[in-house]
Order: structure tokens, then C-alpha cells, then sequence
């Protein structure tokens, strides 16, 4: 028997299969799934289920059937895989203009971690707030590079119907910060959800992780992942070489540089250097990319100190 993981706790998953709900274990404690990983088991996930005839709403969970994409991270404390959610047609990227701060970088790494594999919606929510010129201006950039950027605000309801629509007979994961409005935006797309919603702390000016796990919901017109808010994404499969053909706006110049394998960092005849200095490429995304280079490096720099211990 087959069923979709709407979320898990504690090693308990909550299972849907058809009209029923059972709560499963994965059988033998450790699911084969051939990799090292901090979690098995996202909500999304695809899963054959034995079910336990003695115990009514029980069952095991006995395979994670192979998945259409998955949006994971580094789980820099585990030194794992984590994945947040999989099998998705859209991930929702939401942001905040000012409470939380807007953190541009944290869509860019959403955008590298994605580019191959999940369609991005990029989502700036709380627009009833004050937006200033930066934010207006990494949009624009996102824009011009073909990704769509949409606007809304969960509390005036401005963009929440296009948000509606853009959703519908789709499942799509909102991922992003803690107190950017996820739980909220999902609640004004659809009543019936009532996710919890928290508050943005005055002293942080951050979020407080109100919603703990990623669950997977239905409502009439498709299906929904909530997931908690992720301070980090570091980048999952990519090595240093090739992290610039995962940046949208690099890929017309790699290839185009005077070394053959160039980190377009200190590089002489560099011409994604050259692009970042005539405006074709926004100073902020080199930006982005040599912070995400500088982290690829140093996990593989810790990786090796590790081995040689
Ligand atoms: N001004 C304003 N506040 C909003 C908007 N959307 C959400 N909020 C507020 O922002 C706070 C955090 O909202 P949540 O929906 O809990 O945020 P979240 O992204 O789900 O946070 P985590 O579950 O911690 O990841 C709450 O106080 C909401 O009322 C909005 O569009 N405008
Ligand atoms: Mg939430
Ligand atoms: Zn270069």
C-alpha cells in the first residue's frame, strides 16, 4: 500500500492514504535509503506502508519510493543532508521587506539549491510594510532574470487571490525564514488551514519558529507544505567548480573566461568579473555567490580535517 507523508515527529509519521490517516513507524527503525542523511522522511514524501492489523491507525512504513525532486539544505551541525520538503511542482520562496529584514541572500541560495530541479515562485509578503529602494531593486533583478517574483500582503489581503491562483492543482512547499508569513499567507489562501501564527520578536526583530515541522495539507484546489522557518541554506551537491552555473545571471559568461576553470574570484580575464564590473551581473548577487563559494569550501576543508582525525 502506498501513501504521502503529511509530516513527522519524533520518528511518528502522519500518513495519508486515500481518505485515511495512519500513524506509522518506520519498520526496523532505519529506512535503506542508500545515503547518509539527517532525515529519511520529509513531509511529501512517497512511502509503502504495511499496515498493522492489530493496531487500528498504525501501520510501518517499509519504503521511501524514489523522488521526483527534493528541496534540501546542509545541515551544517549534523554535517547532513536535510531535506525540507519533496515531490513538489513549486516552492514558494516568501520574504519580508523590513520585519524580519529582507535578506536577499537567503533567495539567492534558495534559487542555487533549486535551479536544476524545483520551479521557484519568489513571494515578498507584508508589503503593507515600508519597502525601500534595495528591495525594489533585487526584485527588478530577479525579474530580468526570468524569475516571478509576485507581492502580497497577509494582512491588507493585497496579491493573496493571484497567490490563490498561482497555487491551484499544484503541490508547492512555502519555505523561507521564521516570521516572514508563511502560516499567515497559507491562512488567507484558504480559512480552513488555521496554522499557527506567532510573532516577530521586538528585540530580534526575527521570528519564533511558531510552526515546527513542514506539514503537508489539501486543501479544494491542491496541496500545501508549511514548513518552519530555516535561518541557513547552505548549498546540497554542488561543488565550488560548478556553483556558478547554478547562478542564472553567471551562466551567459561562464565558459567565456581566459582560465578554463575559472571561480570567477580572483581570476585575471574573469568574464563574469568583467560583467559585475559593467552592471550585466548586480554587484549583490557576486556577492551572494562568493559567500556561498567561501561556505562550499570551508565544509570541504572541515570534511577533510575530519577524515585525516
Ligand atoms: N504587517 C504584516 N504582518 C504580517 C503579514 N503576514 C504575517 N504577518 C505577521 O508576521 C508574524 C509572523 O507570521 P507567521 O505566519 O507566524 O510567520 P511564519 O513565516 O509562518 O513563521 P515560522 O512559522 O516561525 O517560520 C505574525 O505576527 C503575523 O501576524 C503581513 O502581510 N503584514
Ligand atoms: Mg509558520
Ligand atoms: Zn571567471
Amino acid at each position: 500500500m502506498q501513501g504521502v507523508v503529511r509530516y513527522g515527529i519524533n520518528n511518528i509519521y502522519t500518513v495519508k492514504i486515500g481518505d485515511q490517516t495512519l500513524e506509522c513507524r518506520i519498520k526496523g527503525k532505519k529506512l535503506q535509503t542508500g545515503k547518509r542523511e539527517y532525515n529519511p522522511i520529509s513531509a511529501g514524501d512517497l512511502v509503502d506502508i504495511e499496515i498493522d492489523h492489530n493496531n487500528t491507525g498504525k501501520g510501518m512504513i517499509t519504503h521511501r519510493q524514489d523522488r521526483k525532486n527534493a528541496f534540501s539544505r546542509w545541515n551544517r551541525k549534523r554535517g547532513t543532508v536535510q531535506t525540507i520538503a519533496s515531490n513538489v511542482d513549486l516552492l514558494v520562496c516568501i520574504m519580508s521587506p523590513e520585519s524580519p529584514p529582507f535578506r536577499p541572500r537567503f533567495a539567492d541560495r534558495v534559487l542555487v539549491n533549486t535551479e536544476d530541479t524545483i520551479p521557484v515562485l519568489l513571494v515578498l509578503n507584508k508589503i503593507d510594510q515600508e519597502i525601500d529602494s534595495e528591495v525594489l531593486m533585487r526584485i527588478e533583478d530577479w525579474k530580468r532574470m526570468g524569475y516571478d517574483v509576485h507581492m502580497t500582503s497577509a494582512e491588507t489581503g493585497e496579491g493573496v487571490d493571484e497567490l490563490r491562483l498561482k497555487l491551484r492543482d499544484i503541490t508547492a512547499a512555502f519555505v523561507g525564514q521564521s516570521g516572514v508569513g508563511k502560516s499567515s499567507l497559507l491562512n488567507a489562501i484558504e480559512p480552513g488551514f488555521n496554522f499557527k501564527v506567532g510573532e516577530v520578536s521586538e528585540k530580534f526583530n526575527k521570528g519564533t519558529h511558531t510552526t515546527c515541522f513542514a506539514v503537508m495539507d489539501n486543501w479544494d484546489a491542491g496541496t500545501i507544505i508549511d514548513t518552519p522557518g530555516i535561518k541557513e541554506i547552505d548549498p546540497v551537491g554542488i561543488e565550488p567548480e560548478v556553483l556558478s552555473h547554478f547562478m542564472r545571471d553567471f551562466k551567459p559568461f561562464i565558459g567565456k573566461c581566459s582560465h578554463s576553470v575559472c571561480l570567477h574570484r580572483e581570476e585575471p580575464g574573469c568574464a563574469v568579473k568583467d560583467a559585475v564590473e559593467d552592471g550585466r551581473i548586480l554587484d549583490e548577487r557576486y556577492q551572494s555567490y562568493l559567500r556561498m563559494l567561501r561556505d562550499l569550501e570551508q565544509r570541504i576543508n572541515d570534511n577533510r580535517y575530519r577524515k585525516e582525525e
